[in-house]
């Protein structure tokens, strides 16, 4: 079948939805540029894997390194815009009531094309805090011009400046993720796009759902990461499908 045949059931399933809930990987953005983690970046960050570079050990082994890799991420993420994929799921708030979104992406793009309600489970490269939390944690801290040649400081401390990122190793926003949580228990429909299901505690979130009564949808060019929870999967690129997808919901509606 082609994935094309998958819509009409997904769709329905959507516009009969009271409690939606999304859950999204790199793979969403991948249409707009952004590498995934499973893609090698490329050229000279090619060699590093990126769950050495993305830990606390790393950033206390070579900060310049570490901030350096960020800095690369970042200017690619600014130099790239959210693709249809997220335009759509930013048109489901006006069509689905309490449409939110769960993005393992820090990337911010989901904000960015519209949606209203996102939980970055694992922060935003766009902002930075202290390494120390020296005002608590996380203490954030705006950077004007943007220093390339060393790794900032802290302006109350002196400690060096990071990412305000979820590194391998550190737990995640505990308000994020407890809300994340709460809202996968109790959701009609999780809708999975572009994950491969790899990283955890995110990927336990599609189990988490079918466990409580929720269907869960997955769109994802390669592999269906969660067979076992899976009723209705989509074979295909999130910036192809999700437009057919809530277009098809808005007629149901
Ligand atoms: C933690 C921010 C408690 C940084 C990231 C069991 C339980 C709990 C923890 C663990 C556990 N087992 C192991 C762990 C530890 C670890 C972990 O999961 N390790 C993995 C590598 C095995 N987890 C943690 O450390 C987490 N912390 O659990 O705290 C704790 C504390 C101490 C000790 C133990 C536990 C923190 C994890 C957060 C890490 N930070 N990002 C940064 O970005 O630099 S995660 C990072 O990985 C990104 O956020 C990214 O989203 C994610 C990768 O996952 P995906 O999003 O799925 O991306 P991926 O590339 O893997 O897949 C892309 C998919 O897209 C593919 O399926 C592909 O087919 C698809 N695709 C491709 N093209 C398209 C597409 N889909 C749609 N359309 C397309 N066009």
């Amino acid at each position: 079948m082609a994935w094309q045949d998958h819509i009409a059931q997904a769709a329905a399933k959507i516009a009969s939805s009271e409690r939606l809930i999304v859950l999204t990987g790199a793979g969403i953005s991948k249409e707009s540029g952004i590498p995934t983690f499973r893609d090698a970046l490329d050229g000279l960050w090619a060699k590093y894997d990126p769950t050495e570079l993305a830990t606390p050990t790393a950033f206390e082994r070579n900060p310049k390194l570490v901030w350096d890799w960020y800095a690369y991420r970042r200017a690619l993420v600014e130099r790239c815009q959210p693709n249809p994929g997220h335009y759509a799921l930013a048109q489901l708030d006006d069509l689905i009531p309490h449409c939110v979104v769960i993005t393992q992406n820090v990337d911010g793009f989901h904000a960015l094309a519209g949606s209203s309600d996102v939980i970055e489970l694992h922060g935003n490269i766009k902002r930075y805090k202290c390494s120390r939390a020296c005002k608590g944690s996380p203490t954030l801290v705006s950077i004007d011009q943007y220093q390339v040649d060393q790794v900032p400081l802290c302006p109350h401390c002196e400690g060096l400046l990071r990412p305000d990122v979820v590194w391998f190793g550190e737990n995640l926003p505990q308000y994020a993720l407890y809300r994340a949580i709460d809202l996968v228990q109790n959701a009609d429909i999780l809708l999975v796009v572009g994950t491969s299901g790899m990283v955890n505690p995110a990927a336990a979130i599609p189990g988490i759902a079918r466990q409580h009564g929720a269907s869960v949808i997955d769109v994802n060019p390669q592999s269906d990461n969660f067979l076992d929870v899976v009723e209705i999967f989509i074979q295909a690129p999130s910036g192809e499908a999700l437009p057919v997808l809530v277009n098809a919901v808005r007629d149901l509606l």
